[in-house]
């Protein structure tokens, strides 16, 4: 097989596929597919459509580092500009060729060199370089509410929003206040006839400025130096270093700084002191993750918003009865209750070499090392994989360094220096042990509070260290923790 040849499968055309199609395609490769279980692409930018869908990591940053966008319209992009934005990169880049919607991969099994794939609905495929860009939070969580199935109204799940469901008049209880939540609720207060939030833990906001570019704006930004100079990408990854630090040194004067903006924002913001008390969390900040908001103290005092704190008892036919004994009566519920962070490629079914399933690598809970490869998996790599960095920062960012670092293994094999490379058990067990201990001292483990980020084992399984240190380990991988076996050779 000459440079170029290998046949290389991306599951899934989110950002992460797409960027992986893209870098393929650029480094020469010819026989790319890339699978997508929906209709179309988009991922995340997809599957959520909810009222006030809006990216917390600013626009400019929420981009492809090759491929900049000067028409952002806010400093925050609204969910269906980013999924505008990716449709115009697919199409610019010329991925559509490698395409294949509607394509759910339900298995892939290492055997005699080549990962074989299994399709819903039949067929197969055979790849040389198998590549999982699967996305983190995909799989909604749906809260456990005694009587859910009475409710007589609507009732959806944030990423499934029911469009066909008209909002003005109505009254919308919202349960849940992570970035969806806050964000569905500043977009509908005034709207809906009435709308309640259901708040079982308190979260701390830190106030963000989301004004629109002008257009003379946009336009001068059509210059990459007029960009750069505006945007600050340098200075930007400078805050997110200290945004990781706060997380791993809770002592550090970044997190310091970061408590004091949201409780600023809390005591300068509610007027009504009750309601002050009762949006005020009892963990540390960055415990959970940051929740950023221009306006939810705004639209939760509107006069026609209203906090609950009370516990849910169950839903009935007409509403949401708390354990006040209080029924709230209702025409829609929205389930704001995150997702199942710990799914990633699962349903598929995976198997590596020696027949090693991969449920028996992650009996514990989702591992890889330095999250993008794992032991007996060969040739086999994950974007936005376990244990990589998550948080309020660009995931995008965090892909294409992670691109940079599988590039490399992926280049050793197109080379014919190995036919099979993958990481050394000693070199995940290593990683692992020392990921554990260090995910111990993040505010995470230790802020007080319970999150999407810990694993069933209460650990945190994010990446527990600063953003320079991940960058230092995506520079070049350590050869010596890889196995590489040219089969031809007996290596
Ligand atoms: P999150 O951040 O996981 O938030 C889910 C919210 O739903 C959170 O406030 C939960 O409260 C609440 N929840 C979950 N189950 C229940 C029940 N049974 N009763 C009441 N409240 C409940 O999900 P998001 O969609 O907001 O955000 C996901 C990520 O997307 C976000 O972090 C960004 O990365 C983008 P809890 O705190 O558990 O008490």
């Amino acid at each position: 097989m000459t440079q170029g040849d290998q046949r290389i499968v991306v599951i899934g055309a989110g950002m992460a596929g797409i960027l992986a199609g893209i870098k393929l395609q650029e480094a020469g490769f010819t026989n790319i597919a890339i699978y997508e279980k929906a209709d179309r692409i988009g991922g995340t930018w997809r599957e959520n459509t909810y009222p006030g869908l809006t990216c917390d990591v600013p626009s400019h940053h929420y981009t492809y580092s090759f491929e900049r966008n000067p028409d952002w319209s806010r400093h925050l992009p609204p969910g269906a500009e980013i999924q505008a934005y990716f449709e115009r990169t697919v199409a610019k880049y010329g991925i559509e060729r490698l395409l294949h919607c509607n394509r759910e991969a339900t298995s892939a099994e290492f055997s005699d060199g080549r990962w074989r794939l299994g399709f819903r609905g039949g067929g197969s495929d055979e790849a040389d370089i198998l590549i999982a860009a699967t996305g983190v939070l995909h799989k909604p969580k749906y809260p456990h509410l005694n009587g859910m199935e009475r409710f007589r109204g609507h009732c959806f799940h944030s990423a499934r929003w029911d469009h066909a469901v008209a909002l003005e008049g109505k009254r919308i209880g919202i349960i849940g206040n992570g970035s969806t939540g806050v964000q569905i609720v500043s977009a509908l207060a005034g709207k809906a006839a009435f709308l309640e939030h259901y708040v079982r833990t308190p979260q701390w906001i830190m106030p963000v400025e989301n004004g629109y570019f002008s257009a003379e704006e946009r336009a001068a930004f059509r210059d990459p130096k007029v960009l750069e100079a505006a945007m600050r990408f340098e200075e930007y990854n400078a805050a997110v270093e200290r945004y990781t630090m706060a997380i791993v040194d809770m002592e550090s004067e970044g997190a310091r700084e970061m408590a004091a903006a949201c409780l600023a924002n809390l005591e300068q913001n509610v007027a009504d002191p009750v309601l002050r008390e009762q949006l005020r969390p009892d963990h540390t900040p960055l415990c959970k993750r940051l929740i950023f908001s221009p306006d939810y103290y705004q639209a939760i005092q509107h006069p026609a918003a209203a906090l609950v704190t009370e516990d849910i008892q169950g839903v009935e036919e007409t509403g949401i009865r708390t354990r006040d004994g209080r029924l709230h009566e209702l025409d829609i519920i929205v389930l704001a209750t995150g997702f199942h962070p710990d799914t990633f490629m699962r349903p598929m079914h995976f198997r590596g070499r020696n027949g090693v399933e991969l449920e028996t690598l992650w009996a514990d809970g989702p591992r890889a090392y330095l999250a993008v490869t794992l032991p007996e998996f060969p040739n086999f790599f994950m974007l936005n994989g376990p244990n990589g960095p998550v948080g309020n920062f660009s995931l995008i960012d965090i892909a294409e360094r992670q691109w940079h670092y599988i590039a490399q293994l992926i280049d050793r094999i197109a080379r014919g220096e190995c036919d099979e490379i993958a990481p050394r058990r000693e070199a995940m067990e290593e990683f692992e042990r020392a990921r554990v201990a260090a995910a111990r001292n993040t505010v995470w483990y230790r802020g007080g509070c319970d999150s999407w980020y810990l694993d069933r084992n209460g650990i945190p399984s994010s990446w527990p260290w600063s953003y320079s240190r991940f960058l230092e380990a995506m520079a070049e991988p350590d050869w010596e923790a890889f196995e590489c076996i040219g089969r031809d050779r007996g290596e």
